[in-house]
């Protein structure tokens, strides 16, 4: 392995600052209100924090749609709160990253607003991505991510716009050198400011295909697939190394591209150690392997993965990049839902046990982990009885696409869906306590809390030694503690290879081998493993150990 970096070996924790704390009574999480919870997120013990936007938007996409690359969203606060905020989290050891969104901006930026003021004279034009009619309907049959077509025809100027989400998210021309140097320079601004790292934002679709192709169309859909058409473009790695060159380099930070459609080939050049691009990706193939099997109805779907399918892609991962690229490792963030209720079970009997397991087979592997706020309390989806109770506007078009135009899904079915898959599920306020709103707020806040913060919260968390929280807390200690958790090679145990019930897994360096052994299952399984006579039990979910017994969602780690 090439030195060491301090990214990898750090733990990072994902804030969504509208449903993290309210500190002024409006309903709406805000800077203060994540100052004054720093202390509660030093005590997990991560080393960095990772923000949601936070900068000033129309809110059409949970800030997705900023308006202004260098100010904050006053619902959250003000520069003066941002600054006291990362001084605050330096003061602890805590480094900040944000979030960069450069696919697209809001249609209300001052550039988007000038770029559609007309073809002529106009430097701002090429800002976006603008094309004339063909045949007198749009240049292609890509849909928007949010239902729809990806084309939006402005009468003024009689030409379409792209915007591969909302309508009110143009995508911005990275072909304009001047896009790239305002990005460059942005990013240089909050760099002065010192913040420690981007996560960057669908970064894999900042390049569009030579020509801009249609893409693959199901029978059913209405549109074709962008995602496959513009992922991984032809210019994205020369974008992302000017990037480099023009502001990464010049930082030790972390950085991570959301990168919707990278496979493995193309993860080893965005996240190659030799540093020429990003320090890791988030990549998605394990988030999509329980959606519909009707290509129509894409993420849509409630029934589970099996753990075949989930250990298979998860080790290609390991093995792949092993050496080579770096790994982000993560169940769940602001856009999937809650992994216990996905791959565990959030029942009363099982929730705390599969929790626990699935943390511990995320957090022994290679690669940086990313907790999503809450996971550490085992939070679990929510169940929202009518459409009206959710915000997001994913989850909204998807219905009345489906549902009310093309009528390809049931409303009862399609609840379900929502059920399994919404954002919403993740956006929920986080539960603080016992009290009115959960500790999140005074007032009504903006998304409906989940019923279950009666049981489920920080409070009653940390007074239980047992809980998810201190399981956490553990599992990122040993994580600074082990250099193998950092630099051991991943290998499954071949005993365990095709087992449907089972996932188990080592890791090894010249020091010290561990063995990770999960039952993914409710029953109670019996496995063989061979153990050498000096091996020490270091971590567990239940409170003895029976050997080759494995109680339902049993999670344990030997030394050796
Ligand atoms: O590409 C996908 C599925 O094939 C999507 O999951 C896609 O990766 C995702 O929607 C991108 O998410 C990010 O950008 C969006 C924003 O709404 C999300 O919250 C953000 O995480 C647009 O900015
Ligand atoms: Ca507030």
């Amino acid at each position: 392995m090439t030195e060491e970096k301090w990214w990898q070996k750090a733990v990072v924790y994902q804030i969504y600052p509208r449903s993290f704390q309210d500190s002024n009574g409006d309903g709406i999480g805000d800077l203060k209100g994540i100052i004054s919870r720093l202390d509660y997120v030093k005590k997990l013990g991560v080393d960095v924090i990772w923000l949601n936007p936070i900068y000033k938007t129309p809110n059409i996409d949970g800030g997705y749609d900023i308006s202004d690359y260098q100010a904050i969203n006053p619902d959250f606060g003000n520069m003066a709160d941002f600054e006291a905020l990362l001084s605050k989290a330096h003061q602890l050891g805590l480094k900040i990253m944000m979030d960069l969104v450069v696919n697209h901006s809001s249609s209300e930026h001052e550039w988007f607003k000038k770029s559609r003021q007309g073809r002529q004279d106009n430097p701002y034009r090429d800002y976006y991505i603008w094309h004339d009619p063909v045949d007198g309907h749009a240049p292609n049959n890509w849909g928007s991510f949010f239902s729809g077509p990806a084309w939006t025809f402005d009468k003024d100027s009689g030409q379409y716009y792209l915007h591969l989400f909302a309508k009110e998210q143009p995508d911005l021309n990275w072909e304009n050198p001047n896009v790239r140097q305002s990005v460059f320079d942005m990013m240089n601004w909050w760099a002065n400011k010192g913040i420690d790292g981007f996560r960057m934002d669908v970064i894999s679709l900042i390049s569009k295909p030579t020509g801009l192709p249609d893409g693959p169309q199901s029978a059913e859909a209405p549109f074709g697939n962008a995602a496959d058409v513009v992922a991984n473009g032809p210019r994205v790695h020369d974008y992302l190394q000017e990037m480099h060159q023009k502001v990464l380099g010049r930082y030790n930070w972390i950085t991570v591209g959301e990168t919707a459609g990278v496979t493995v080939e193309e993860s080893k050049k965005y996240a190659n150690l030799d540093g020429r691009e990003l320090n890791m990706v988030f990549q998605f193939e394990h988030m999509g392997l329980d959606g519909n099997p009707n290509p129509a109805l894409g993420k849509w779907y409630d029934q589970p993965v099996t753990l075949e399918a989930l250990r298979h892609n998860l080790t290609k991962w390991q093995t792949a990049l092993s050496g080579t690229a770096w790994n982000s490792l993560y169940w769940n963030n602001h856009d999937q839902p809650r992994v216990v209720s996905r791959f565990g079970n959030d029942s009363p009997a099982y929730r705390v046990y599969s929790a626990k397991m699935l943390a511990t087979i995320l957090h022994f592997m290679q690669g940086t982990p990313y907790i999503y706020q809450g996971e550490e309390l085992g939070m679990t989806n929510v169940n929202f009885d009518h459409l009206s109770d959710y915000q997001d506007l994913e989850s909204i078009n998807a219905y009345h696409e489906l549902v009310d135009d093309t009528q390809l899904v049931a409303p009862e079915t399609m609840m379900s869906y929502l059920h399994a898959r919404s954002r919403d599920n993740a956006r929920t306020p986080m539960q603080w306590d016992n009290s009115a709103h959960a500790g999140f707020s005074t007032a009504t806040p903006w998304l409906k809390v989940n019923h279950n913060y009666h049981n489920i919260n920080v409070e009653s968390a940390l007074k239980d030694p047992n809980s998810i929280f201190y399981f956490y807390q553990r599992l990122i200690q040993l994580r600074h503690e082990l250099p193998v958790i950092t630099d051991g090679r991943f290998a499954l145990v071949p005993e365990n290879e095709n087992d449907n019930a089972v996932f188990a897994y080592t890791r090894q360096n010249n020091t010290q081998t561990l063995l990770i052994i999960a039952n993914f299952t409710d029953q109670t399984l019996t496995r063989h493993y061979p153990l050498p006579t000096q091996h020490k039990l270091l971590i567990q979910n239940y409170s003895d150990d029976q050997g080759e017994t494995l109680r339902p969602f049993e999670a344990k780690v030997y030394a050796y």
